[in-house]
């Protein structure tokens, strides 16, 4: 019943979006209700702009959570820096305001090696976002589509990738695992308290609760790689969780927020809905000093997060900073994040990420370097399972974007992995286990 009210809402949430015949560049938008910054890849606008803004002794909403830039909101209610730009358009539409962006790749995946594999994939994300003024405050309704489970339950050959399950039975390792259909149906409410304080409360089924950084396909730095970090599920694997709510404050530069949420990570069935639960609860305090900065930490208790090891409990803790610079033609950002899991019963993993994307107008160069300490790649009756290994990766990779008309870009990429093991597991990885990807990614823009 409530899946079906929220699929309702999804539609819903997509209709509004189809109903609405008069999309428009960012830059002549009249801006979200009350909100002075919405814009993307463009400078802000100036007020005149934005009809229903100055309503005095009312302060300007503008994000989905509080009165800043709608810039700074990526995943979730999750924070990237304000000067961050967004590929997408806007619309209005009856007192709503909407954007959408999103891509499709299509992906030859070779990982080489003993451990390795070759696959043909493609991956998607649709992402529409409604926003209307409602009462007092600002509702965001927000909804996060994919085609992942297009490619089959065992996703696509990731080496030293770890994390859930293609079949119910054995853990996908060196695979990473497909996305849902339904990544995000959630929606926001805020409510300015006092100046440029807000509070506010994020409902989704599924959704994100406030544990990380951004997810590595919404920020900038990680978004052009088709691959998955191997440090997913030490950093951003709660992204898809079957029921969370999070509430919060904002003020200014600052936002501390709380989530109960479904700690089990999706099961195998990806097109469909997961039992909701909120047996997990996370915390997360970020911090925008500047335009060009985002620091985040988090804390989580997260319930028996694997459906193979239902009695293991996960704490994490990740911290992470992000720092963008607009250029003169383009844009660069670069995070780092470190995340550790302890796992009750089990070890205690530390996981580094440090990734970086150059945007220079048609052209992109990205790079990924990780760090990880693993105990999954080895399963029984192995006499390495459950031992933990430190492992690395560094990631190349560049595209290069042809505009197909005002709202579709065609990109050609390419991108390459070296892998580093220890001397220990050098027999299962081999000498030179690296990979590689082409892709052809379609984009709105
Ligand atoms: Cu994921």
């Amino acid at each position: 019943m409530v899946q079906r009210s929220l699929v309702t809402l999804a539609l819903l949430t997509l209709g509004i979006s189809a109903a609405s015949a008069r999309a428009q560049d960012m830059s002549g938008m009249p801006g979200m209700p009350g909100m002075p910054g919405m814009q993307m890849g463009k400078p802000v606008q100036p007020a005149a702009a934005m009809p229903g803004m100055d309503m005095p002794g009312m302060p300007m909403m503008a994000g989905q959570l509080g009165a800043y830039s709608m810039m700074r909101d990526a995943s979730g209610t999750a924070w990237q820096p304000d000067s961050t730009p967004m590929d997408g358009f806007a619309w209005t539409s009856g007192g709503w305001t909407g954007m959408a962006h999103g891509y499709v790749d299509f992906v030859h995946d070779q990982q080489n090696g003993p451990r390795g594999d070759a696959k043909d994939f493609s991956e998607s994300m649709l992402m529409v976002m409604v926003q209307h003024a409602a009462g007092p405050g600002v509702l965001t309704l927000r909804s996060m589509l994919s085609l992942d489970p297009a490619m089959g339950a065992d996703g696509y050959p990731l080496l030293l990738q770890t994390g859930e399950t293609a079949n119910g039975v054995t853990p996908l390792v060196d695979r990473q695992h497909p996305h849902n259909l339904f990544m995000e149906l959630a929606g926001a409410y805020s409510l300015s308290i006092a100046g440029t304080s807000s509070a506010f409360l994020y409902i989704g089924y599924p959704g994100e609760p406030a544990l990380g950084p951004v997810t590595f396909m919404h920020r900038f730095s990680g978004m052009d790689d088709p691959a998955a970090p191997i440090t997913h599920h030490w950093l951003d694997s709660t992204h898809i969780t079957y029921g969370v709510v999070t509430a919060g404050v904002a003020r200014g530069a600052f936002k501390i927020e709380g989530s109960v949420f479904n700690g089990r990570e999706p099961d195998q069935n990806r097109w469909t809905f997961d039992p909701l639960r909120l047996d997990s609860w996370s915390g997360r305090v970020s911090w925008n000093p500047t335009p060009d900065w985002a620091f985040q930490t988090s804390y989580g208790s997260i319930h028996s997060p694997e459906q193979l090891t239902p009695n293991v409990n996960q704490r994490r803790l990740t911290a992470s900073a992000t720092y963008n610079k607009r250029l003169a033609r383009g844009n660069w950002q670069t995070t780092f994040a470190w995340g550790r899991n302890h796992d009750q019963p089990g070890n205690t993993l530390d996981g580094f990420l440090l990734e970086s994307a150059v945007n220079l107008g048609r052209q992109t160069l990205f790079a990924r370097a990780e760090n990880v300490q693993k105990d999954e790649l080895f399963q029984p009756p192995s006499p390495l399972a459950g031992q933990v290994f430190g492992v690395s990766e560094a990631t190349l990779g560049y595209v290069y974007d042809i505009p197909i008309n005002r709202r579709l870009a065609l990109g050609l990429g390419v991108q390459g992995t070296l892998n580093i093991v220890p001397s220990a597991i050098r027999f299962a990885y081999g000498d030179d286990p690296t990979g590689y990807m082409p892709f052809v990614r379609l984009k709105i823009r």
